[in-house]
């Protein structure tokens, strides 16, 4: 099968196809440059968008990969999550070889941006298929003439057939700030994690790479340049305060994420920056 990306419209949107010659499939989205879909295999998706998601040009989508930049979270005064996983990225490049799809998204800031931080940048999202594996990266440049620093994650919704059931390993041994109960520093002691309940927690200086089992199969995430793993499950309860996630479908996925979160990302004017996430299909 040749590799091939084409330009399609998802849900309304607009969006690039991306085919690999082993037949797998990529959708991202121009839309926050959010990867919405990836089968590594027919009838293997392995990101999870939500069946309530919002396709309005204006509401961030619940699934798939959204962009948190400058701002993770609630970590500062800018609206959660940051401002580019609501704002249209543009294409800058698109190359299909023997055997992969790469494609490459960018951002710049402009008023829209400035209306809530005052900083020059350019960001750019990196997305390259090849078989089983699907490597996502953001570079970030400082193009101003101030230094700024930031927080960042691919808040990665990861396709679970049941949570209960997945089983994440690599985390073991490491500190971690738990959202889920008072922001208390605590440490990892369990081989791996189990989700039981509601889960929101920041792991700091993970350089281990980890490994999600789910019901006969597995995903390797391979993190660089983000120093944090974010995972999370709101869990049915906090599920049910999302009117854009079905009432079970906190069962069918887990965010794993690459993220800083707990240390900014400090680049002086003209410097740029750049984290990545592989994630292998097994
Ligand atoms: O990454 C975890 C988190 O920050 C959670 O606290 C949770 O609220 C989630 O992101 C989703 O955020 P969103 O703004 O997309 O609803």
């Amino acid at each position: 099968m040749p590799t091939s990306i084409k330009d399609i419209d998802f849900h309304g949107i607009a969006a690039l196809e991306m085919t690999s010659a082993s037949g797998a499939r990529a959708v991202v989205s121009l839309y926050g440059a959010q990867v919405l879909s990836w089968q590594p295999g027919a009838n293997d998706e392995r990101l999870y968008l939500s069946e309530k998601a919002v396709f309005d040009g204006e509401t961030a989508i619940r699934g798939g990969v959204p962009i948190c930049f400058p701002q993770f979270s609630g970590l500062g005064k800018l609206p959660k999550h940051g401002l580019v996983r609501t704002r249209e990225w543009s294409l800058r490049q698109r190359r299909c070889d023997d055997g992969f799809a790469m494609l490459v998204l960018g951002l710049t800031d402009d008023e829209k941006t400035h209306a809530h931080w005052p900083m020059m940048f350019d960001a750019e999202l990196t997305v390259v298929l090849d078989g089983p594996r699907l490597d996502i990266e953001l570079e970030v440049e400082n193009t101003g003439h101030a230094p700024f620093a930031f927080t960042a994650a691919l808040h990665s919704y990861l396709k679970v057939r049941e949570v209960e059931n997945a089983r994440l390993e690599g985390l073991h041994g490491h500190e971690y700030r738990d959202a889920a109960d008072a922001d208390k520093i605590k440490r990892d002691s369990g081989d791996v994690l189990i989700v039981d309940g509601e889960v929101n927690r920041v792991y700091h200086d993970v350089k281990r790479s980890l490994l999600l089992g789910d019901s006969g199969r597995s995903l390797g995430v391979a993190i660089e340049g983000f120093p944090d793993v974010v995972v999370w499950n709101p869990w049915e309860e906090g599920c049910a305060g999302f009117s854009d996630l079905p009432k079970l479908g906190f069962r069918h996925f887990l965010c794993v994420e690459a993220a800083a979160a707990r240390t900014r990302i400090a680049l002086d004017a003209g410097d740029s920056w750049f984290g990545r996430q592989s994630l292998l299909a097994m």
